[in-house]
């Protein structure tokens, strides 16, 4: 199964009838829609049957067997050179995205390590997210006091650029399920903002730019780009559920630092996955239903749809213009980018470049010239060439579609593709299960007409329906060619059977030689979608926090205090190994208490929890640190305080007593 002489799969065809029909070359050319169920279905099925194939013949994939699986490893590609032995650092960070967790998550790579989870979108005890005031603020509260929401479907994140490669100052991640665009930190890696996108269903795809395209002197990232796939009616607000004339989609512009909405551009059809050019002056994105319909019968009526590629500069200097309307409640400035309003492309804020049926994915190109939209529905991955873009806009093209300059047929169910420097593209194929290596100059010389040039260079199975597939440092000026990730979908046999609901997984390449090869099976927990991979060099996080930064913590052991006003109650609180600056205190029922609880521990890694039995309560403060947390007292009792995280030899002795005295 690790062979990538494509052998397996030969044999695997011709046993099934079925699926060598998906492999006749005559259907690899427009997928129909019905073909297009049965071949998701069939895919599916090729990743079983080969399974099953790999367990007669020995080669054991299933449970019991797994020595001499990593038997076969061992002799096919060595892998024990990716290890990191005890002690060692891992060389790269990887920033995965969390799927319908609503968190980020951080793995160290090559060793696949988990080393932090960062609660964003959802309520996580661990930490105290969505619990303490401060992370609350963020998150945002009704007026009632409950949080806005607990759920999140996070599917991208990128990073800040300087100089077309990472600073280490922010990452950005979205919010599919409640159009919310949230910032990450670095120095600290926890979420310091959340923007809510207005006029917006389905926030899918997100980029931030690279460079400004109107203030050269500006090399570092100013706004992040985020795509809406749903469209809706606008206003949405219980009008016009049935006129599709009012169903639209926008692009939304967010400024980097502020985290405040600068702009929407309104479109025809959808947006998805978004790209951005290394000179900041063109953002693309995906298009798979230019039909605008509601069925998914609908959104595949077409045989082409788009890419869609907004003019950034022009779309701002509209705005300043003051060319632009607005949606309902909100005050975002939206600029009309549908084809009606922008016949002439020497003005036009868009330009929509049709490539095949539904397609799925776009990637920038790190030598900066191209944009690559998969297409999914289509075996072919679309390379737009950027310099043509322009061309277009500046009126000097016939049509869109001439800054197509390759279209490869590179395989089943093309969505994701990334780089390695060297001229070659790497594209997941969810249907045939595997990972293409092609290379674009070959494709665009066989585009020309070179019938000889064969462009893909190679291809090797994954386990199983592969999504997004990454490279290090690969959306990058930086990149390395060095590994690949394929987040897979699927995984059925690979790992120890843990009930109906499987691990995903982050299947780890080998790319730095001619043959690709697998050395690694991470297991990771659903769905990781998208992540990037940094070098160890760039992330530059503080590991204790700084005591001044809380505008209200406690600095003192001798400060620690109960303030009354009426009903208001204010505990000042330390924590000091292994003791709580208050042993008791006292307060009544039907206060409403608020402690605010800072951490005097200078030493890396000593963190303290807390927790209030039966009040719900339960955070964690790191070194110098300060957290609150404000509750009604509505219990009468005795309630312990007690450390959660196990901080020194007498970790269970550190508790301080809450006393509610009965009203
Ligand atoms: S999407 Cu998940 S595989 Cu949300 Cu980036 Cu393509
Ligand atoms: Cu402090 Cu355990
Ligand atoms: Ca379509």
């Amino acid at each position: 199964m690790i062979s990538n002489d494509g052998k397996d799969r030969e044999i695997t065809e011709t046993q099934d009838t079925e699926i060598t029909e998906v492999r006749d070359t005559s259907r690899r050319k427009f997928l129909s829609t019905a073909a297009f169920v049965s071949l998701a279905g069939t895919g599916l099925a090729m990743g079983l049957t080969s399974c099953k194939k790999e367990a007669e013949s020995g080669a054991a994939v299933s449970a019991g067997k797994s020595g001499e699986v990593s038997t076969k490893v061992a002799s096919a590609v060595t892998y024990g050179e990716f290890e990191v032995p005890p002690g060692q650092l891992d060389e790269y960070y990887m920033f995965n995205s969390g799927g319908h967790s609503g968190e980020a998550r951080v793995y160290g790579l090559p060793s696949g390590r988990l080393i932090k989870r960062i609660p964003i979108f959802n309520r996580d005890c661990e930490s105290g997210w969505g619990i303490t005031n401060e992370s609350r603020a963020i998150i945002g509260t009704n007026p009632d006091g409950s949080l806005k929401s607990t759920t999140g479907d996070t599917h991208h994140v990128h990073g800040s650029y300087t100089d077309g490669t990472y600073d280490g100052k922010y990452l950005w991640t979205n919010d599919k399920i409640n159009s919310r665009l949230a910032r990450i930190r670095m120095d600290y890696l926890v979420c310091d903002k959340i923007t809510d996108l207005p006029n917006v269903q389905g926030f899918h795809g997100i980029f931030p730019d690279k460079r400004d395209p109107v203030d050269p002197k500006i090399n570092h990232t100013t706004r992040i780009f985020c795509g809406m796939e749903f469209h809706t009616p606008q206003p949405n607000d219980g009008r016009n559920e049935n006129d599709p004339k009012k169903y639209y989609c926008v692009l939304t512009c967010v400024d980097a630092e502020s985290m405040n909405v600068r702009w929407q551009c309104k479109i025809d059809g959808n947006l998805d996955l978004i790209a951005t050019s290394y000179d900041g002056t063109l953002v693309g994105s995906n298009q798979y239903n230019t039909e605008n319909g509601v069925t998914y019968e609908q959104m595949m009526a077409s045989e082409m749809d788009a890419c869609v590629l907004f003019n950034v500069a022009r779309i701002e200097a509209a705005v300043s213009a003051g060319k632009y309307f607005t949606i309902g409640e909100s005050k975002v400035p939206v600029v009309d980018g549908t084809k009606d309003a922008n016949k002439n492309p020497k003005t036009s804020l868009t330009c929509y470049v049709p490539v095949p049926k539904n397609p799925h994915g776009v990637n920038a190109s790190p030598d900066e010239k191209y944009f690559i939209c998969s297409g999914k529905l289509s075996p072919t991955a679309t390379v737009i060439d950027l310099a043509l873009v322009h061309k277009w806009f500046n009126g000097e093209l016939k049509g869109p579609r001439d800054t197509v300059v390759a279209e490869p047929e590179i395989g089943l169910g093309p969505l994701h593709t990334a780089f390695d420097g060297r001229g070659n593209a790497y594209t997941t194929l969810f249907l045939d299960s595997q990972i293409v290596k092609w290379n674009v100059d070959k494709a665009i010389a066989q585009f020309k007409g070179d019938k000889q040039v064969d462009p893909v260079l190679d291809r090797i199975d994954v386990h199983y329906q592969p999504g997004h597939g990454f490279t290090s440092m690969g959306e990058t000026k930086e990149l390395d060619g060095k590994f690949f990730i394929s987040d897979n979908k699927f995984t059925k046999d690979r790992f120890l059977p843990v009930g109906p609901r499987h691990p995903d997984q982050d299947q780890m390449i080998d790319i730095s030689g001619d043959k690709m090869r697998l050395i690694a099976d991470h297991s990771v927990d659903p769905e990781p979608h998208d992540a990037i991979i940094v070098k160890r060099d760039k992330v530059r996080t503080r590991q204790v926090n700084d005591l001044n930064e809380h505008p209200l913590a406690v600095k003192d052991a001798k400060d620690c205090r109960v303030e009354r006003k009426g009903k208001k109650v204010t505990v000042h609180l330390t924590s000091q190994a292994p003791a709580f600056g208050l042993r008791e205190f006292t307060i009544k029922q039907g206060d409403e208490v608020t402690v605010i609880l800072t951490n005097l521990d200078k030493v890396e890694d000593l963190t303290h929890g807390f927790a209030i039995p039966k009040y719900d309560i339960n955070f964690v403060v790191n070194p110098q640190q300060t957290k609150s947390v404000t509750f009604k007292a509505d219990k009468a009792g005795v309630y312990w305080v007690y450390c959660t995280n196990f901080c020194h030899a007498l970790h269970l002795e550190m508790r301080s007593r809450m006393i509610v005295e009965k009203a």
